[in-house]
């Protein structure tokens, strides 16, 4: 009898675990994380809830769940949530208690980074425009009113997790927290204010009281008891700041962000499964994927200068869901390895050896019998047979092999066994459509775009102003317009040479017309936003019109105050090589500004507008046209100027 009631007393709670709660307590040692007194190796990736749509979720946790994660991590994304200070919004692709409840479902643990500063290659680094306005504010240092915004953004993201029971101490799924993000990597730019805002920033997290551990990444001297954590390609170097901390990888880069004109990033998964590998060769215990799915940067919430819509990253899932192999599989067989190993793994520190010039083995021993090794060839290019407790192993260059018996090898990380299964994609060049001299794909429609000012919230000003305190980002065009008046009747000098139009800009596209025909244009790069053009034009006798588009594509998210980088024709602007052989500085001249284009007053990006016109013969080479195409995935296409900038909209 006795025995039967034991049996159904066991039974009873594990259902009760398996349905409803996680964990009671998350705390630390040395060795990993302990999560109701137990010490565990966590596997993470990263999956961002905005860069997906509600209706995925479901799936890409279940995928990140079968591919062996434990854990979903996810930044906070301020700008989406506060757009308009103190008027929040947790709706759609924003709802972020819906996303960690999707997460708890599925029984995988979160990881919420907070920051409020993120990076993530997201519009302004996630930090809203209001921000920016709010006089006499300086971002990620100690400053009262920075300070005052970003404790008031992480009470309201903690207190709304907490009102969900959704931290571990609560019976949720909320097993970590981040505050701050990167930031040794630019602090030393702060000077000592960067030493009391990071002092004051635990603090302040730590009061907040969530019952779970923080961690501040890239973060060397974060104080106790926020966990320093590393980020990057390899961490396996890496050691935290403390004997009481322990060695966690919170971003290992999957592949790398695309930025307009660069090439897709690729990393071979042998080359990701050896770092990991590694990790846990010299005593990691958590991991994470970023990304494990990348996703899209909808919208206007891509950041910049130049990162593209697409946020695929390379990762095991890819943008659309399914599932990239091998390099999903390969990760799959590797994380089964590690987890074979994970009793001997969180009882001891490793015991290293060398095995012969860059050839490694790591035993992780128990009192109690359990024994797991790892054997790494750290050659780039030479195999290697090791001789290990008696046994003769072979080693491909640049490989880990797993033993969670001491003895037989599990996995070798650079020998895929997954099988390889491409999808296939049908390709749609909508450049074509638009160039070819024969017609075009149906379907499609347009609209044209006013050149220079055609909106009654025009204003004029003296000189040239920078556009993101102009626009507020509420759009990414600016106009700069004026007219100038031209004596001579004859704009060649007698050597021949033509006067110029000279601009610069701090970015990150513009587009010059002269007398309403585009004159010319120019872009930076993800690398340096700036633009300066020497635009040859024909100007003509009396009033000359200067119209001047200035485009942001994705505002900066990094770097030390990257909120100050600024945008658009702050100048000068010259008309050089007259015919009177002078040159006229146009800079402080009166200008004339329009935020924001006739089109999108009128909702085209949304594509609602009932102005879009169709036919059979596309119109091209117009100076400004917004083209739009609907395809069986909604997709929603907008496309100025010859091709020089455009977005794609997914609905
Ligand atoms: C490994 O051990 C065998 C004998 O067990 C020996 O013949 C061989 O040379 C050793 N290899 C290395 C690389 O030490
Ligand atoms: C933005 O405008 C404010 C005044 O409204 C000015 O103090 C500041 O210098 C401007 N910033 C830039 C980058 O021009
Ligand atoms: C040269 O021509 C420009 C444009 O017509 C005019 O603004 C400027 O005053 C002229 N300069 C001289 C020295 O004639
Ligand atoms: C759109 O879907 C229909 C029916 O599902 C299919 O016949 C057609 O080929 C699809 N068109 C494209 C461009 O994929
Ligand atoms: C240190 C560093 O370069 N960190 C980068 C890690 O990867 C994320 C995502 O690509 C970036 O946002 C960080 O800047």
């Amino acid at each position: 009898m006795r025995g039967v009631g034991f049996v159904f007393v066991l039974v009873s709670l594990l259902g009760a675990i398996a349905t409803t709660s996680f964990a009671s307590t998350v705390t630390y040692d040395h060795r990993a994380l302990v999560i109701d007194g137990k010490r565990r190796v966590l596997i993470s990736g990263s999956i961002h809830y905005p860069r997906s749509t509600p209706d995925m979720w479901p799936d890409l946790i279940q995928k990140s769940k079968d591919g062996g994660l434990d854990v979903i991590e996810t930044y906070v994304f301020w700008n989406l949530h506060e757009p308009v200070r103190r008027q929040y919004d947790f709706k759609g692709r924003n709802d972020l208690v819906k996303f960690v409840k999707t997460v708890a479902e599925a029984g995988l643990y979160v990881h919420l980074r907070i920051g409020p500063y993120v990076c993530a290659e997201w519009n302004y680094g996630g930090f809203p425009l209001w921000l920016h306005f709010i006089p006499g504010i300086q971002f990620r240092t100690d400053n009262g009113p920075f300070k005052e915004e970003m404790q008031i953004f992480t009470a309201k993201i903690v207190d709304m997790m907490k009102k969900e029971n959704l931290y571990a101490s609560q019976g949720g799924p909320i097993i970590l927290s981040q505050i701050e993000n990167e930031y040794g990597n630019i602090d030393s730019a702060y000077g000592s204010a960067a030493k009391s805002y990071i002092q004051w920033a635990a603090s302040m997290a730590t009061s907040l009281d969530t019952g779970v551990p923080w961690v501040m990444c890239q973060q060397a001297d974060a104080p106790d008891p926020m966990i320093n954590t590393c980020n990057g390609f390899y961490c396996d170097q890496f050691t935290p700041n403390s004997v009481k901390k322990p060695k966690m990888w919170t971003e290992n880069w999957t592949g790398w962000f695309l930025s307009f004109g660069g090439a897709a990033p690729y990393r071979p998964v042998e080359d990701i499964a050896f770092a990991v590998a590694r990790f846990f060769q010299l005593g990691g215990t958590f991991q994470n994927y970023y990304m494990y799915h990348g996703g899209t940067n909808f919208g206007r919430t891509t950041g910049g200068p130049f990162i593209a819509t697409s946020y695929d990253y390379d990762a095991p899932i890819d943008e659309y869901g399914l599932l990239r192999q091998p390099k999903w599989g390969h990760l799959k067989d590797l994380h089964k390895a590690i987890k074979l190993c994970e009793a001997a793994l969180i009882a001891t520190d490793p015991t290293i050896t060398s095995l012969g010039t860059n050839l490694e083995a790591s035993v992780y021993k128990t009192g109690t019998g359990s024994c797991a090794a790892f054997l790494a060839n750290v050659r780039t290019n030479s195999d290697a047979t090791v001789n290990f407790s008696g046994n003769s192993y072979h080693l491909p260059a640049w490989s880990v092999s797993i033993l969670p018996d001491c003895k037989n090898v599990a996995l070798n990380t650079a020998q895929i066994n997954s099988m390889a299964v491409m999808p296939r994609f049908m390709q749609q060049s909508l450049k074509n459509d638009i160039d070819s001299s024969d017609g075009f794909q149906s379907g499609w429609s347009w609209v044209d775009e006013p050149v220079g000012i055609s909106k009654n919230n025009a204003f004029t000003k003296l000189g040239l102003l920078e556009q993101i305190n102009v626009t507020a980002d509420k759009s990414d065009y600016l106009w700069y317009s004026l007219s100038t008046e031209i004596q001579g009747d004859e704009p060649f000098l007698e050597d021949g040479s033509q006067t110029v139009l000279h601009v610069e800009s701090l970015g990150h596209a513009l587009h010059a017309f002269i007398n309403g025909k585009l004159a010319g244009s120019g872009t930076g790069n993800s690398g340096n936003a700036k633009v300066t053009e020497d635009i040859p034009v024909t100007l003509i006798h009396g009033k000359n019109t200067i119209d001047l588009l200035s485009l942001t594509v994705g505002l900066q998210n990094y770097g030390a105050f990257y909120d100050k980088q600024g945008a658009g024709i702050t100048g000068p602007v010259k008309l050089k090589g007259l015919a009177n052989g002078t040159t006229v500085d146009l800079s402080s001249q009166q200008w004339t500004y329009q935020v924001g284009l006739q089109g999108e007053e009128l909702g085209l990006p949304s594509g609602s507008s009932s102005k879009w016109v169709s036919g059979s013969t596309l119109p091209k080479k117009q100076p400004l046209i917004w083209y739009k195409v609907e395809a069986n995935f909604t997709i929603l296409i907008l496309i100025m100027n010859y091709l020089l900038h455009y977005k794609v909209i997914i609905r």
